[in-house]
């Protein structure tokens, strides 16, 4: 490699060079860096081809070779046309806001890079299918309102589980797709996380958001605490972008046996984030139980009451959720959520293609190209294919959604959680204990993080063979899941009646609850002292967006952290190769930066030998590169 580096030097090719050239040429050692992504890469790649990824564990593995997805046939070498973004940009989102309240379509959000694939696939696609895509869309379909692609479960899982940067998407994304508004959805003062953060954390967070490229922040609280919402949104219009201030709905409008989620609960928050200054109000029918009767009822009392635009988002677990999107656009609903045809359906969204098609030649008409839409589509679909072990063994609709209230985007979890504890099998029992946690709570909104803490508490029950009553009786001992303790304790804020006394002091235990919001307890970091502790101890420098990564999730980031520093970026890595490995001859290419391309193949491999170590046969660019790797169990 050193012999490499000096002949391919160029004051040694053209003969520039004295005798003091290796003393004064520090680039000729440089190698072991450049030597080391490629070493540490093929050792990931032999780790995964020898022991299988261990996200595999306990799922059914495809064989075989999956077909590139069919990127849509565009040129990109032509600039993105005019899109929605330019037209935010030039007005700013206050006035951006009207705009979208005033033109008569009825403008779409896609959300199949983030809450499609969290629901379908367990939030597990990988930027590079992502990023792939993303300049198709800016020429492609410029009309769309936004690009719903980050945020949600989408943060955690890739950092903890595809070992990527979730920045490094956004940035990708935003390169990709200058004309199209990205959004994200933001859990108020729980971030992208699960827990309350101290008010300047969020602050810190939300602007790096809009830093990296975040256009418009879908904000929202899980129990619909406006006063735990105001320090993000703050936050947000501070930072100049779209503050999409979202209620998230649950129960039924029309219900006469549980009115406290009535007409006049929806329309006092709405007017109470208007007032906050929201730019765009969010429905957020996060389980997809918004019937198209509530649908119609809420949206014309909310054009009636308000005066921002509003957008609608929900789920179709039900298998009708379609109709609860049209009821709304009928009532005069600006913008609503779908994924792309192959990404839709199930917990996931509905079917956007479909939508628009349904629209076509009405006075809402949203007016994207439908071929277009169908390209995409074939894309994702071929994407997904290789998602398949994460598919969630769902194949219908179903109409328990009504009673359960589960979201889309915790469905699936919940099942692989169950499935994780050998409660596969019943399933049945934890859907109906998830509905009678609810009620023991006092009928609270269920969204992250408080659905999971209900999913917790019908984990528990149904794995320790508890039924409701004895949750609820005092003379009972129960072990409580730490995060009911933390929710009854008030760490995600309390509903608007409070939790049931009596529950609470059982988990509680005689401890007292919080008085006031979580975040105003909770002291405010030293953000440089933070940056410089988490540095040295994870022996890596860190950038702004990367200390915000640390402060959301400290010990997943670390893990982060030192799998990178043995394996290298393997972002680049196809998904085939980056969950399956290599298998038999085929070759792949990682592109490591611009015009540094590393190809590789598998020659062949050893058995192990009596140490456990497998010896493969990599082929590197050409070169033979042998790697050793230790065969697991
Ligand atoms: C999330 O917070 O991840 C959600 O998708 C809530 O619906
Ligand atoms: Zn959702």
């Amino acid at each position: 490699q050193f012999l490499e580096n000096v002949i391919g030097h160029p004051k040694f090719a053209a003969a520039e060079y004295t005798t003091r050239f290796i003393d004064t040429t520090p680039e000729l050692f440089e190698f072991k860096t450049r030597q080391d992504r490629a070493t540490r890469l093929l050792r990931y790649i032999g780790d995964v081809t020898v022991n299988g990824h261990p996200q595999m564990e306990g799922r059914s593995v495809p064989g075989g070779v999956f077909p590139e997805a069919p990127l849509p046939a565009c040129d990109l070498t032509a600039p993105p046309p005019r899109g929605l973004r330019d037209e935010l940009l030039e007005r700013g989102p206050a006035a951006f806001g009207q705009w979208l309240r005033d033109q008569p379509r009825v403008l779409l959000t896609d959300t199949t890079m983030r809450d499609a694939h969290q629901s379908l696939l367990a939030t597990r696609m990988r930027t590079r299918d992502i990023a792939a895509v993303a300049p198709h869309y800016a020429r492609l379909l410029p009309g769309l309102l936004s690009l719903e692609c980050w945020g949600g479960a989408t943060f955690d899982v890739a950092l903890r589980f595809l070992k990527e940067d979730p920045w490094d998407r956004l940035r990708r994304i935003r390169e990709a797709a200058p004309n199209i508004p990205l959004q994200m959805l933001l859990r108020a003062s729980n971030a992208v996380g699960y827990t309350n953060y101290p008010d300047n954390v969020v602050r810190y967070f939300v602007a790096q958001a809009a830093q990296n490229g975040i256009d418009i922040f879908r904000v929202f609280d899980s129990l619909n605490g406006v006063d735990n919402m105001r320090v993000a949104m703050d936050a947000v219009i501070e930072a100049g972008a779209v503050c999409e201030a979202a209620i998230c709905y649950t129960g039924d409008l029309f219900d006469e046996g549980r009115p406290k989620y009535n007409l006049k609960y929806y329309v006092d928050k709405a007017k109470a984030l208007e007032a906050a200054g929201a730019h765009v109000l969010g429905i957020k029918d996060m389980a997809g139980i918004c019937r198209p009767k509530a649908a119609r009822a809420l949206v014309r009392a909310l054009k009636e009451e308000i005066s921002l635009p509003i957008h609608f988002h929900t789920h179709d677990t039900s298998g009708i959720a379609a109709s609860t999107l049209l009821a709304a656009v009928e009532a005069g609903v600006d913008a609503i959520d779908g994924a792309l045809d192959s990404m839709s359906g199930l917990t996931s969204q509905p079917n956007l293609g479909s939508m628009a098609a349904a629209l076509e030649h009405t006075e809402r008409d949203p007016g994207l190209d439908r071929a277009s839409m169908q390209s995409l589509s074939d894309y994702w679909e071929g994407v997904r294919s290789v998602y398949a072990p994460f598919e969630a063994n769902v194949r219908s609709g179903t109409a328990d959604v009504y009673r359960h209230e589960m979201p889309g985007g915790q469905y699936t979890n919940l099942r692989e959680q169950a499935r994780a504890l050998g409660l596969a099998e019943r399933w049945p029992e934890i859907a109906k204990a998830y509905a009678e946690v609810n009620q023991l709570f006092g009928d609270i909104v269920k969204v992250t993080p408080t659905s999971k803490v209900v999913g917790d508490m019908a984990l528990h029950m149904v794995s320790n063979d508890r039924t409701a009553a004895e949750i609820a009786d005092p003379n009972v001992d129960i072990d409580f899941p730490d995060s009911v303790v933390a929710l009854f304790k008030g760490e995600l804020g309390f509903p608007a009646d409070g939790f049931p006394k009596d529950l609470q002091a059982k988990v509680l235990r005689g401890e007292p609850p919080l008085t006031d919001r979580p975040g105003a307890l909770l002291e405010p970091v030293d953000l440089a002292a933070e940056k410089q502790a988490a540095e040295a101890a994870l022996g890596a420098e860190l950038s702004d967006a990367e200390l915000a990564s640390h402060l959301m999730y400290p010990k997943v980031f670390a893990d982060y952290v030192a799998h990178r520093q043995r394996y290298g970026d393997v972002s680049g890595l196809s998904t085939q190769v980056f969950f399956y490995g290599l298998r038999g001859e085929e070759e792949t290419h990682v592109d490591i930066e611009t015009g540094k391309r590393l190809i590789i193949s598998l020659q062949g491999q050893a058995e192990a030998d009596e140490a456990g170590i497998v010896r493969l046969f990599f082929e590197l660019n050409g070169q033979p590169r042998p790697i050793r790797i230790a065969k697991a169990g």
